[in-house]
């Protein structure tokens, strides 16, 4: 008996079928799709503390979404050896004059790297190390972003249309959201006189 290696079934070496569920993404979005796809949405009402001006911030629709992640998560979060997959679609738009962007964390196992892919839109990779010192690197399709060990990472959508990104990182990084909340970046991606401008805290 033969069997036909279709989207839906993988062989194994008696050429019987396996059951598998499969999964894909659009490469013209990044959307994922299949078996086990979780979607995580944050809102403007989830954004408090984040940006720096936050009567700004109040003023908006707070049932807006600014971001979502779509996920796959094949093992459970503490799992050292796996792989985890993400795609962000990051809405355009302002808080003040700061463009719309991700919460950002370090990892809270701080030697955990990533990669960030761009697959739509225009952005900035805003990242700091245990220094606090702060670089931003330009995103825009096909761009390919190395986030290295014990470095925070944020993206701002500097265009008009949805940023999209996929990332890869280890399954048991976590994530500090808290040393963000507490400490922030020390410099912001802020929209100077219509220019993405990196702009250091006082
Ligand atoms: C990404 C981020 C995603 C959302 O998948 O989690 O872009 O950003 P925040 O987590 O900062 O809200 C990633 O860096 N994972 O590790
Ligand atoms: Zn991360």
């Amino acid at each position: 008996m033969s069997a036909t290696l279709t989207s839906h079934a993988v062989l194994n070496a008696e050429n019987s079928v396996i059951n598998y569920q499969a999964k894909s993404m659009e490469f013209t979005t990044g959307a994922l799709s299949g078996a086990g796809v979780n979607e995580v949405t944050q809102t403007i009402s989830q954004m408090s503390g984040i940006f720096r001006d936050e009567v700004a911030l109040r003023a908006l629709n707070q049932s807006t979404v600014i971001y979502r992640v779509q996920l796959l998560v094949p093992v459970p979060g503490d799992t050292e050896g796996g792989l985890f997959l993400g795609t962000t679609f990051l809405e355009p738009g302002l808080v003040g004059d700061e463009y719309f962007m991700t919460k950002g964390h370090f990892h809270s196992i701080r030697n955990r790297s990533e990669y960030y892919i761009t697959i739509s839109g225009a952005g900035g990779l805003v990242l700091m190390d245990e220094n606090r010192t702060t670089w931003v690197e330009p995103m825009s399709p096909g761009s390919i972003h190395y986030i290295p060990a014990c470095v925070a990472h944020r993206v701002a959508n500097i265009g008009n249309s949805v940023l999209s990104f996929i990332a890869c990182w280890p399954s048991d990084s976590g994530h500090d959201y808290a040393s963000i909340l507490g400490c922030g970046f020390s410099a912001r991606l802020r929209s100077i006189h219509g220019s993405p401008t990196l702009v250091s805290e006082q």
